[in-house]
């Protein structure tokens, strides 16, 4: 039933492939074997439950049955695309904010992964790339998107504040429809993501610029500064101390320096 659904809603978009399951352990991990064992080009993993659903480093991300979207898209850059490498998160918090947006939704980008309305989580995106020497060859996008009430964690500590598009909008929403919109919204940017103009709207649509931030990495540095905006490779421009500094993405923690984010 829900696999009909699924291959319904994504029947005209021109996937690789389409895998579709009820419950998983992580779409991301069944993405990067099928990629390795030739996945197409624009091959998707789509999961109604994770039951070991990643998030960066060793975080959990919880996808619970029948109210969220989990899925993996897998893109084997050219060239071009493969200089860029730090914009995939980007890539997939713009599709996303897209699909926001023909809701009437205003999101926010908190860097790198991060989509946020009202200030709160309402998606993740891990992008894991393998590379072969230095040549990128492939990346898993993988996106989790909080839709219906009951995907929003409960009785854990979370990272940051959480909510879902239900709650956002005031209404449920049919899951199918923000599948396909952001799958092919995601398809769309994919071709734009060597271009000037996909800095730029990634940078216009970033949440606390010009406003003071901490950035924390796992190795444990601190850098506080002014959001100023991106640099070509899609790492974080900070003024600190009076001079520009860029933040590669990796690790890394972003909160607003006065930690009123609720
Ligand atoms: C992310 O990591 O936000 C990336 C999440 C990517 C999930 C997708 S789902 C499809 C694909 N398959 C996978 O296995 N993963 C990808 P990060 O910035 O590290 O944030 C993780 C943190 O978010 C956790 O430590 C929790 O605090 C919080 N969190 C977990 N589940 C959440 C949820 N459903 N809603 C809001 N916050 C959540």
């Amino acid at each position: 039933m829900y696999e009909a659904a699924v291959r319904a809603a994504l029947r005209n978009l021109p996937l690789g492939g389409l895998r579709v399951f009820e419950r998983i352990g992580s779409t991301n991990d069944e993405a990067r074997a099928w990629a390795a064992a030739g996945a197409a080009d624009l091959s998707l993993v789509v999961a109604d439950e994770q039951t070991a659903g990643r998030g960066r480093g060793d975080r959990t991300w919880f996808t619970l049955p029948g109210t969220a979207l989990a899925f993996s898209l897998i893109l084997h850059p050219d060239q071009g695309a493969g200089m860029a490498p730090g914009r995939y998160a980007g890539l997939g918090a713009l599709a996303i904010s897209d699909a926001c947006a023909l809701l009437g939704l205003k999101a926010a980008v908190k860097w790198p992964n991060d989509v946020l309305i009202g200030h709160k989580k309402v998606a993740g995106v891990l992008a894991e790339s393998t590379w072969e020497g230095e040549v990128l060859t492939t990346t898993i996008l993988g996106i989790g998107l909080n839709v219906l009430e009951g995907s929003v964690p409960s009785g854990v500590e979370l990272a940051y504040p959480a909510t879902s598009i239900q709650r956002e909008l005031g209404r449920p929403i049919d899951r199918m429809v923000l599948l396909e919109s952001i799958v092919s919204a995601a398809l769309a940017w994919r071709d734009r993501l060597s271009q000037p103009n996909f800095l730029q709207v990634w940078e216009d649509r970033l949440a606390f610029r010009g406003q003071q931030v901490v950035v924390a990495t796992d190795a444990g540095e601190q850098v506080a500064g002014k959001v100023l905006g991106l640099d070509a490779n899609g790492s974080l421009r900070l003024e600190v101390n009076g001079k520009a500094r860029a933040v590669p993405t990796g690790e890394i923690h972003l909160r607003p320096s006065n930690d009123r984010i609720g």
